[in-house]
């Protein structure tokens, strides 16, 4: 949800941010040598520009004394169609939901996801209730799992208050700090500006991503495992999308978010990329292809519905076979 004014605001936190950057890592643009400054898709400056984000994050996160902290940024980058996951603390083998967990008040051993309504609406033309729709299916392509028996995958409605929190990390004046409504959050349809803050010059590339947040303890402020699995404790899995595609006047005009996208379209099916997106919530990584998997790299828009493959499913019960146990 934006801020009112946001017109007036957003110049002075873009400028903010990129001050912010500019002290934190020296250099926050690529710049090309010949001509204006344009979009790199170097594998490696992504990767740096996600690790600088991440620094960016912990750094407002310890700052503000909250309780959580980044661990992993998943960004969907177009062009190559590749994809690359930041992993902030690598002593720990990464991070998993604890169930019943009541510092992220958690539903029992369900998992609950809520979508924003409020930046539900994009540039392309959806409307906020069918992109509700296509994130809700999306979630249905991964509740029918046999290992996510145990786990139902509950949707909680909007509150009506504003929810997500990285937005206001990443553009202060612009947006709210909410106050979480579930445990994974659809944040919605955002606008450049906030992936320019994002990683800097890729804001062009990237067409969704997903990052997770850890607990931290409240008063050591050391980083927990409170169910000795381990693995780190997920506090808060959040999840954006980039409105540029689509937008008539912006730069991806031609390239707009849809629903039930054919093979061969130019256009990115919100359904498909919705599931991929669950799935890092849900805690997968990537792998393939091959085999096929809706967790390969970049696949999207795959021939009819969006639906689990076999590697999908083994890697859903090598997480969660034993839930609620570790
Ligand atoms: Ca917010
Ligand atoms: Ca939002
Ligand atoms: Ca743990
Ligand atoms: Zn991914």
């Amino acid at each position: 949800m934006r801020r009112t004014n946001p017109r007036l605001a957003g110049g002075v936190a873009l400028a903010a941010t990129a001050a912010l950057l500019a002290a934190f890592l020296g250099t926050p643009r690529v710049v090309a040598d010949e001509g204006p400054p344009r979009a790199t898709t170097s594998s490696a400056g992504l990767e740096a520009a996600l690790d600088a984000h991440m620094d960016l994050v912990n750094t407002r996160l310890e700052a503000l004394r909250a309780p959580i902290r980044l661990a992993q940024v998943e960004a969907f980058q177009v062009g190559g169609g590749l994809l690359r996951v930041g992993n902030r603390f690598k002593r720990y083998y990464g991070q998993r939901w604890v169930p019943g967990d009541e510092r992220r008040a958690a539903d029992g051993e369900r998992l609950t996801y809520v979508v924003d309504q409020s930046d539900g609406d994009t540039a392309s033309g959806l409307a906020s209730a069918t992109t509700e729709a296509a994130l809700d299916r999306s979630v249905g392509v991964w509740a029918p799992e046999r290992c996510l028996e145990a786990v139902p995958l509950v949707k909680r409605a909007d509150p009506g208050h504003d929810l997500d929190i990285l937005d206001n990390i990443l553009l202060p004046l612009d947006y709210e700090w909410g106050t979480p409504a579930a445990d994974i959050q659809f944040a919605g349809w955002y606008p450049i500006e906030l992936f320019i803050a994002f990683v800097p010059s890729f804001e062009g590339a990237i067409l969704a991503f997903s990052e997770t947040f850890v607990f931290v303890d409240e008063v050591t402020l050391e980083l927990t495992d409170v169910n000795r699995d381990g693995y780190l404790d997920t506090a808060l899995n959040e999840i954006y999308f980039n409105d540029e595609f689509g937008d008539p006047s912006g730069t991806r005009p031609g390239r707009a978010w849809a629903i039930d996208v054919p093979t061969g379209s130019p256009d990115f099916d919100v359904e498909t990329v919705a599931a991929h997106e669950f799935g890092h919530s849900l805690g997968l990584g990537h792998f393939g292809p091959p085999p096929r998997a809706i967790m390969n790299p970049g696949a999207f828009n795959p021939p009819g519905r969006p639906h689990t493959y076999p590697s999908d499913s083994s890697a859903i019960c090598s997480l969660y076979a034993s839930w609620p146990l570790p």
